[in-house]
């Protein structure tokens, strides 16, 4: 692995002196000997001589340079140095962080940089203020709505106050999304709205150079004389032209066994994302005001090459593709099979009903026979109507999905539903119909297929601005936050984590029926991806919640949420699937 390879900072090896390296700011100790984790200033690099210590420092990941803004003899530069966080997500178990490896990927070999992962650090706050303290002078940080919040806005937040010459960005859904609380908490510098691969080099490139460049660079959001500056997206990058992920420089911080667990698939899992955006325009979901019904893949060459490597080199045997819709090309999806179908690797993505019904029989069967195990679906309600106004793109319909179940049954692999309840309507009796239909429709699902995995969601309203429903939402009182904090209000936790929103047209009796339903649902029916459930604790949970399902009692069901609590059963929704 190539050691990251910090051009602008050779520059000033033609000082002699260790005080001429760095006048502008005083060395914390310039009489200290070289030492390993030492300063550039002082220490020799024994691995590459002729390169600052710096970069064999680098290597070791032990850097404490105090200050990275430079005064050399002939010009002024900055050298930026650039931490990369992802803040926690779930409690245990964790996956590998693509967004900042990604992220890391744009910059690997033309930056310094380091990854920090709340996931796996007990408290990240003092591994982070150990490099600002070293100089790091980049914060960037990766953020999905809900549990991430919590770090990411008092880690900026604290930033700000302590290190106020370090510059932040975020960049991920939640700010690309929520774009004007987050650059209006005088916190955040720069969000980079939609994909990082080009705009963030670029951003660091004028950051450094030329700062009046930024308003040209696309895909970018900042606050300039007080107005908000959206600046265009860019067209879709060709994924096979990304620069190669940078598995083993993560590795050194993080090893990658540990992000790779025991699932319902294999016994080392490990997540995958090969595609970005989405070739369709629901209404509801926030991936469409970023990449406006655009989508991109990598090849199943490259893909099948990256999983070879994470095969061969860490023993990895079942993959979760994280991608918004890895089956948009059919073609594709072959192609990777074929490629993969010797691996014996088992792996699980998510798709459209619609699309993959126009799979025939023997792409289905390819897939199954290339490890498929499960695919992830937005079924979403049991009305037609409905389905439209979401704009799924018009080929969904509630008897496709019910057929579609069946399809599925016959080829082996498992369909993972995921609906949301509580839909908007004219007045409450037709939202709680609405509930009512949904709860008998899933209820017909699990008799055609039994094995038909379903995800509930009680509906947030994260419309396309300018959709119908959209309209509809906030002519009925919705607002989101305007303060960036107030997202860490428990609300607005459960909120993103669409389970108890701030719906404002959802009665608090509507929002029971549909949790106990669920409650009562995830019992008679556990998850197959909850592997710890014993076949004597399904057996248990399935037989106590047999009448409350048959006869449809969701009111209070204490005892099965006792249980659940108890054998700590796990919703793939909120944590992704249980791993260990
Ligand atoms: C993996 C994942 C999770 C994992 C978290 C894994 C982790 N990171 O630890 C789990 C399962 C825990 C999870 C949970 C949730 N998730 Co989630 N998750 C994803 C998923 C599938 C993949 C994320 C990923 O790795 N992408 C791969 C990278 C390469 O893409 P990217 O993140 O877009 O990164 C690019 C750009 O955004 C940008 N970028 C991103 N970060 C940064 C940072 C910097 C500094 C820069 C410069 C650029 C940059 O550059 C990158 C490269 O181009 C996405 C969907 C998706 N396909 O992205 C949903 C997604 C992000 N999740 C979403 C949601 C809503 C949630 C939940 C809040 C709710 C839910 N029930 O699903 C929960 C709870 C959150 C939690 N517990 O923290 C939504 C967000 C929608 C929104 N409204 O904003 C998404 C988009 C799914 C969807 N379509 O609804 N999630
Ligand atoms: S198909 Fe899925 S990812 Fe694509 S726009 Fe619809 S909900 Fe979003």
């Amino acid at each position: 692995m190539d050691i990251p390879n910090i051009v602008s900072r050779t520059h000033c090896l033609n000082l002699k002196a260790a005080g001429d390296y760095c006048h502008q700011e005083k060395h914390t100790d310039s009489s200290a000997p070289p030492q390993a984790d030492g300063c550039i200033n002082h220490a020799t690099n024994n691995a590459n001589p002729g390169l600052p210590a710096g970069r064999f420092i680098r290597a070791a990941l032990t850097v404490t340079v105090r200050h990275s803004t430079l005064t050399c003899g002939r010009n002024d530069f900055l050298v930026l140095r650039i931490i990369l966080f992802n803040p926690r997500s779930a409690r245990s178990k964790h996956r590998i962080p693509n967004s900042i490896l990604q992220v890391g990927a744009s910059i690997h070999g033309k930056y310094e940089y380091v990854f920090v992962d709340g996931n796996l650090e007990s408290d990240p706050w003092p591994v982070i203020q150990r490099y600002l303290d070293e100089g790091f002078d980049v914060f960037g940080c990766t953020v999905m709505p809900g549990p991430q919040l919590l770090q990411a806005i008092p880690y900026t937040k604290r930033i700000r106050e302590f290190y106020p010459n370090v510059t932040t960005i975020w960049g991920g859904y939640f700010p690309s999304n929520q774009y004007k609380s987050v650059i209006n908490s005088g916190y955040v510098d720069y969000v980079i709205n939609g994909p990082g691969d080009e705009a963030f080099p670029r951003l660091l490139h004028a950051l450094e150079h030329d700062k009046s460049a930024i308003p040209f660079i696309h895909n970018l959001i900042f606050k300039k004389d007080g107005a908000v500056i959206k600046t265009p997206l860019a067209p879709l990058v060709d994924q096979d032209q990304l620069p190669p992920l940078p598995y083993d420089y993560l590795n050194r911080f993080y090893p990658l066994k540990r992000y790779l667990g025991r699932t319902f698939l294999g016994k080392r899992t490990t997540a995958y994302h090969s595609s970005m955006g989405c070739p369709f325009t629901c209404s509801f979901c926030a991936v469409v005001p970023i990449y406006n019904a655009r989508w991109k893949g990598k090849s199943a060459e490259l893909i099948y090459k990256d999983i070879k490597y994470l095969i061969d080199e860490h023993g990895v045997d079942s993959v979760e593709f994280h991608d918004n819709n890895f089956f948009v090309s059919e073609k594709r999806t072959i192609a990777f099979s074929r490629l993969i179908r010797d691996e014996k690797i088992s792996w699980w993505g998510e798709g459209r009903i619609d699309t993959i019904d126009k799979y025939n029989d023997e792409s289905l069967s390819l897939m199954r026979e290339a490890g498929c195990r499960m695919i992830f679906f937005g079924a979403e309600t049991s009305d037609d109507e409905l389905l439209k106004k979401m704009d799924k793109g018009g080929t969904q319909t509630t008897e496709q999905m019910m057929r579609f179940a069946d399809r599925m049954k016959k080829v082996g692999i498992i369909p993972e539903y995921s609906f949301v309840l509580g839909f908007p309507a004219e007045t409450p009796e037709k939202v709680m119909e609405q509930i009512d239909r949904d709860i008998a429709y899933i209820k017909q699902i699990k008799a055609i297929n039994p094995e038909t995995e379903i995800i509930i969601y009680v509906y947030s309203p994260v419309p396309t601005e300018g959709s119908a429903l959209y309209e509809q939402v906030t002519a009925s009182g919705f607002k989101f936050p305007e303060k960036l904090e107030d997202w860490l209000e428990p609300q607005w936790q459960n909120f993103d984590l669409r389970k108890n929103p701030l719906t404002p047209w959802l009665t608090p009796a509507m929002v029971d029926k549909i949790l106990g339903f669920e409650t009562v649902l995830n019992a008679r029916y556990p998850t197959v991806s909850d592997f710890r459930m014993t076949p004597l604790k399904r057996k248990v949970m399935q037989g106590l919640s047999e009448l409350r399902y048959r006869h449809n009692l969701f009111k209070f069901p204490l005892e099965l949420k006792i249980l659940q609590r108890l054998w700590k059963y796990r919703q793939p929704e909120l944590e992704g699937f249980l791993m260990e």
